[in-house]
């Protein structure tokens, strides 16, 4: 018997760059993700009868709000519900099903990289038939409505069994649990030569992948271990756990420092990798040899063609704005177009649906391709291996030639977190202000010569989103970056992303940190960013 419940609006509840991310206490409130959803199935048109994909990362508060799901979702009239055995289905692998089911849309329970437990994060974000992210268009709406919602649908009944596998019902709408992994394990076995990497495998190469106690164990332990033959043990941390053990499931080299120094250890395995929470991000280090997110992008983009899913070559590479130009010079080279979005999956998704990009990658760790409308943590590991079996080279030489023939981008993120947000929209404010009156002021990093606050025109549709982030260019090629982080809960954390460029012929090796400190130094100057937030160093560097 469908319910109707009277509910009052939060006005919290607005969508950010990948869904409506909150404290776990704050979606325990009465009705908070009741009123979500609903307002979500309120903004949408014509899924009566239709196919809703549903499945989480397995963090605290899962299963119950897959349940409240479930109910509004058979009271607003969906025909049929797939759902991941144990509430389970990693970004990538929902994207998947999504796209192979012909669903209508998808629920996806995730705060991605943030950590989980009844004190930190919780998530929930809406995907279109395509796979990917919600649109801006249609986050507005679910906002705008959550602002405005009286009451919501639902069911007075049992909850589902979540682990049975199978058909069940609920009221007049069918709930299937499946399988959350082989459809997607299938998925890569189509994209990679799977014989290759058992070959690499077989012949002693050894690999650590650390799961971080999230989604991607079950993922990776099929995967690596069952169907490539990788030793048991090669995925570490692989069970999901509701509060990811206390690990921070974001795969940097700070959250992930036992993997990065097992790399850079005398006896370490050959390659290590490691994901985030919902399986979207990728870690790759090499033996003594870490690989920033931008070069690890530009690296797959001038090898994917080793790959039989990749073997008939790119037809373009999409990279966010504040991703390293590491990229634009392969694109260059291969001549193929190279398309600069704004930081968020979403923008991605329209240029793959056109056909206009292949692979799209982000400095945030996110790499991809049009096999998904998400970026997907194992597709990456799984793309690096297979090219390390098609080139049997260890990562040191395939970085050291990749720089030594298209040049190299040093880069860093500076992330400063927890600030006031007053404090850093007041940064944000007085440098945009600054604008018009930065070129030619002279910094440790040499003259600006270029200040702008990023607007990009969506060349399929031709919308417009404005103020992406205040890019400032200098005279050789560097680059400084500011933007505010969409994806944070608590306060406002502002990332400054550092970029310098050196040719082929010039020096390659330097440190990072030696390579970058003119630029730090610049940007500090250029954006008071430790008279505005009363922060000396920042809290992250990746
Ligand atoms: C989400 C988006 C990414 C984006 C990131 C930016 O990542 O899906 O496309 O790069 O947010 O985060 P921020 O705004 O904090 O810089 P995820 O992995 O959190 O879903």
């Amino acid at each position: 018997m469908i319910q109707t419940v009277a509910t009052t609006p939060y006005p919290d509840q607005k969508p950010g760059t990948s869904g409506l991310r909150k404290k776990v206490r704050v979606f325990q409130q009465p009705h908070y993700a009741a009123n979500f959803v609903q307002s979500v199935f309120d903004s949408l048109d014509g899924f009566a009868g239709q196919t809703l994909v549903v499945g989480g990362d397995g963090r605290y508060l899962n299963r119950e709000v897959i349940q409240t799901m479930l109910r509004i979702a058979a009271a607003n009239g969906f025909g049929r519900v797939l759902v991941g055995q144990g509430g389970i289905l990693s970004t990538p692998a929902a994207s998947h099903v999504i796209r192979k089911s012909g669903a209508f849309g998808g629920l996806i329970l995730s705060a991605s990289h943030n950590p989980g437990g009844p004190d930190e994060d919780f998530g929930i974000k809406y995907n279109i038939g395509n796979g990917g992210p919600a649109p801006e268009g249609v986050t507005a709406a679910i906002h705008a409505r959550t602002l405005e919602i009286s009451e919501y649908r639902t069911l007075d009944t049992p909850d589902i069994d979540l682990d049975q596998l199978g058909t069940q019902m609920l009221g007049e709408m069918t709930v299937e649990v499946i399988d959350p992994v082989a459809d997607y394990a299938d998925l890569m076995e189509t994209l990679f030569d799977f014989d290759a990497i058992r070959a690499l495998f077989a012949g002693g190469f050894t690999l650590s992948f650390d799961a971080m106690s999230a989604v991607t164990g079950p993922y990776a332990t099929e995967i690596l271990e069952r169907r490539l033959g990788a030793p048991a043990g090669t995925v570490v941390n692989g069970t999901p756990l509701p509060d990811f053990g206390h690990h921070h499931p974001d795969p940097n080299l700070v959250h992930a420092r036992d993997l990065y120094e097992r790399l850079m250890a005398e006896e370490g395995p050959d390659f290590g990798a490691a994901s985030d929470g919902d399986g979207d991000r990728n870690l790759i280090i090499g033996r003594h040899q870490y690989v920033t997110p931008s070069d690890s992008l530009a690296v797959l983009a001038a090898n994917a063609h080793l790959a039989p899913g990749y073997a008939r070559g790119l037809k373009g590479i999409a990279r966010s704005m504040p991703t390293s130009g590491a990229a634009d010079r392969v694109a260059q080279a291969l001549g193929i177009p190279l398309y600069e979005t704004p930081t968020g999956w979403k923008f991605f998704g329209n240029l793959l649906d056109a056909g206009m990009a292949t692979i799209c990658g982000e400095e945030s760790a996110g790499t991809g391709s049009d096999h998904v409308r998400e970026k997907d943590g194992l597709w990456a590991v799984l793309l690096w291996l297979n090219i390390l079996a098609v080139r049997r080279q260890p990562v040191t030489e395939i970085m050291a030639e990749h720089w030594a023939r298209y040049g190299r981008n040093y880069y860093a993120r500076h992330d400063y977190e927890g600030i006031a947000t007053e404090r850093a929209d007041a940064l944000m404010a007085e440098l945009r202000g600054a604008l018009p009156t930065l070129p030619g002021r002279e910094t440790a990093a040499g003259a600006v010569s270029t200040a702008d606050d990023f607007s990009y025109t969506d060349p399929t549709d031709g919308s417009v989103s404005a103020h992406q982030g205040i890019r400032i260019g200098f005279a050789d090629g560097s680059r400084v970056v500011f933007r505010l982080s969409g994806t944070g809960t608590q306060g406002a954390t502002l990332r400054v992303y550092l970029e310098r460029y050196v040719g082929a012929d010039g020096e390659l090796a330097l440190e990072t940190a030696d390579a970058l400190a003119p630029l730090i130094q610049a940007a500090d100057a250029l954006a008071g960013i430790t008279r505005h937030t009363g922060m000396d160093e920042p809290s992250v560097i990746t």
